[in-house]
C-alpha cells in the first residue's frame, strides 16, 4: 500500500493522512494509487526512457523540472506541476533529486540510460547488503555482482531492506554482505545514493558473503 500525499498549509507535502509536524488533514494532492503510478513513470523516464518521455539529460542525468512536469502531463490528464513536486519531495526512497536553484531534476539511482553520477563523498557504512533470487547464486559467487541491466550494482544498508529488494525477483531471496570497507580501502567506489540506496560499479566475488 502507497500513502497518499496531502499539502499542509504550514509544512508542505506530507504523506500519509495527517501531517506529520501538526497532525492536520492538509489538501489532498493524490491517491496512493496515483502516487504509485507517477513514480513508476516519472522513474522510468529518468532512469530508462528518457527520450520517449520527450527528456533530454545531460551527463549528470539532469533534465529541467518542467520537462519532467510535460511529460508526466502528457502520460496522465490529472498529474500537474504540484504532483511532479509533491511526488519528488515526498518520494520515501529519495528516488528524485532537485538541483539547489529547484529548476532541474534527476533520478538519484537506478539508471539503464548512461550518466556520470557526481560522487558524494560521504562515508558508506562497512558492511551493506544485497538481496536477490536464489537462482542467482552460483553465478554471484563465480563473477560477482554485476550491474546487469543498470549503470551500477545497487546495495541495501541493511538485511530487512535488502530482502525486500530481492523480493522483487524471488518471494524468498537470498542475501549477499558485501564487505563495503574492504572494497573501499582496495579502491573502489562506493557511494549513498538517495535516502539508503548505495551504488559501485561491480563488486568482485571476494567481497560477497552470504548470509
Ligand atoms: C542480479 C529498486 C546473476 C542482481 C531496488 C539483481 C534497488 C546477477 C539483478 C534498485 C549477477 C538485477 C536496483 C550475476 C547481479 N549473475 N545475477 N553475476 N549480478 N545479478 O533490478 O539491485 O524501487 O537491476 O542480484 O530497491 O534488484 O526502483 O537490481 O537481482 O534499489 O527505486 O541481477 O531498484 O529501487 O536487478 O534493484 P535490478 P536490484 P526502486
Amino acid at each position: 500500500m502507497t500513502d497518499p500525499v496531502a499539502a499542509c498549509p504550514d509544512h508542505g507535502f506530507f504523506a500519509g493522512e495527517t501531517c506529520p509536524a501538526c497532525d492536520r488533514s492538509g489538501t489532498p494532492v493524490f491517491s496512493g494509487e496515483r502516487r504509485r503510478r507517477l513514480s513508476k513513470y516519472c522513474s522510468g523516464a529518468l532512469r530508462h526512457f528518457p527520450e520517449d518521455a520527450g527528456l533530454t539529460l545531460d551527463g549528470a542525468g539532469w533534465t529541467t523540472l518542467s520537462a519532467l512536469v510535460d511529460a508526466a502531463e502528457a502520460q496522465y490528464e490529472w498529474a500537474d506541476d504540484r504532483a511532479v513536486r509533491a511526488l519528488v519531495a515526498t518520494d520515501p526512497k529519495g528516488r528524485f533529486e532537485l538541483s539547489a536553484d529547484g529548476g532541474r531534476v534527476r533520478a538519484a539511482y537506478g539508471h539503464s540510460v548512461a550518466v556520470e553520477l557526481d560522487a558524494d563523498p560521504t562515508p558508506v557504512p562497512d558492511i551493506l547488503y544485497h538481496g536477490t533470487a536464489p537462482d542467482n547464486r552460483e553465478s554471484i559467487r563465480a563473477d560477482g555482482l554485476e550491474p546487469m541491466g543498470r549503470q551500477q550494482v545497487h546495495l541495501s544498508g541493511d538485511v530487512e531492506t535488502a530482502r525486500s529488494v530481492g523480493r522483487r525477483h524471488d518471494p524468498d531471496p537470498i542475501v549477499f554482505a558485501v564487505d563495503a570497507a574492504a572494497m573501499v580501502a582496495d579502491g573502489h567506489t562506493v557511494t549513498r545514493r538517495g535516502t539508503g540506496v548505495f551504488t559501485t560499479d561491480r563488486v568482485p566475488p571476494q567481497y560477497l558473503d552470504e548470509r
